[in-house]
């Protein structure tokens, strides 16, 4: 562990454009569960697979929309932790010595934000902001839970708000794609935390970065399907070594 704690941090020492492609795994210890986590309570007869889809939301908006308030008040109510704040200081050591950092993210739970990381890329849109299935205006809910399901739409007696996260068979927002694509493309190095990598097109990124010549690094408890395509494979959980990662490319 010491001798590839040691190598990832001079990879990324060395790397003048380093991107960084992030999972639940990494809000795991500020309490959410991971999408592949089995649910617990009210919640764990149903599979999160089959409720992020837009064909449940049409079977049961109610059911659906109840989930995912149910989980935006859990992602109000979780702080940042010691890997979110590590990546936020990552890319200031790595701006304020000329480098680029791109923070790419499958989470909607805006954590990273919270820690202070600025210019997040988010695949898979946010939990925070819904809309309107008929206008596609987009709007924050309140802070407290909601009580009333399927959620009717201010804007439009027949619309109702539906989160604003990508579901399977649903393309993702265009621009922010593009933008990681094209980081990904140009990095010297790629770091993924707390993925399966079993989603795209956010896994393919971890393909697009290796072909472009940049190595790869991964950070997760478990090996993933990514484990045996990357350069350094590193068995932790991400609040415990990218602060140490840190400290080793500042000492
Ligand atoms: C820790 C830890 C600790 C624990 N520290 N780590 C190419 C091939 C095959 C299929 C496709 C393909 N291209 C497109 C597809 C179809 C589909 C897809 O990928 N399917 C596969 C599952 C088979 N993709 C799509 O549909 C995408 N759209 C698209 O491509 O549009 C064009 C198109 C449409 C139709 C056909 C073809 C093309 C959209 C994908 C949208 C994904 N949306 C979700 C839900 C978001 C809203 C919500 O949160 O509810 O995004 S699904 C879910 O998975 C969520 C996540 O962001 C995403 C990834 O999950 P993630 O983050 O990896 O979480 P887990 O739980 O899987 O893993 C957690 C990891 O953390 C584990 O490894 C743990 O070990 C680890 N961990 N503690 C570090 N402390």
């Amino acid at each position: 562990m010491e001798a590839l704690l040691d190598r990832a941090a001079s990879v990324l020492s060395a790397a003048k454009r380093v991107v960084v492609l992030t999972g639940a795994g990494i809000s795991a210890e500020s309490g959410i569960r991971t999408f592949r986590d089995t649910m617990e309570g009210l919640w764990k007869e149903f599979d999160p697979q089959t409720l992020a889809t837009p064909q449940a939301f049409a079977a049961d908006p109610a059911l659906v929309s109840r989930w995912y308030d149910h989980r935006r008040i859990g992602c109000l109510h979780a702080e940042p932790n010691p890997g979110h704040a590590a990546l936020a200081q990552l890319q200031q050591t790595l701006l304020g010595r000329g480098g680029s950092f791109t923070l790419v993210t499958q989470n909607v739970d805006r954590l990273h934000q919270r820690a202070g990381s600025t210019g997040v890329l988010e695949l898979h849109g946010n939990i925070h902001i819904w809309r309107c299935t008929r206008t596609g205006r987009e709007m924050p809910l309140p802070p407290e839970p909601l009580t009333e399901f399927p959620i009717r739409s201010p804007l439009d007696p027949a619309g109702l708000l539906r989160p604003g996260v990508v579901w399977f068979g649903e393309t993702l927002p265009a621009e922010t794609l593009l933008a990681a694509e094209e980081a990904a493309s140009a990095a010297g190095a790629l770091l993924t935390i707390g993925t399966s990598a079993v989603v795209y097109p956010a896994a393919g990124l971890i393909d697009l970065a290796a072909a472009a010549g940049a190595t790869t690094i991964e950070i997760n408890p478990t090996t993933t399907a990514a484990s045996s395509r990357v350069d350094v494979v590193l068995i932790a959980k991400a609040g415990l070594v990218l602060p140490e990662l840190l400290r080793r490319m500042t000492r």
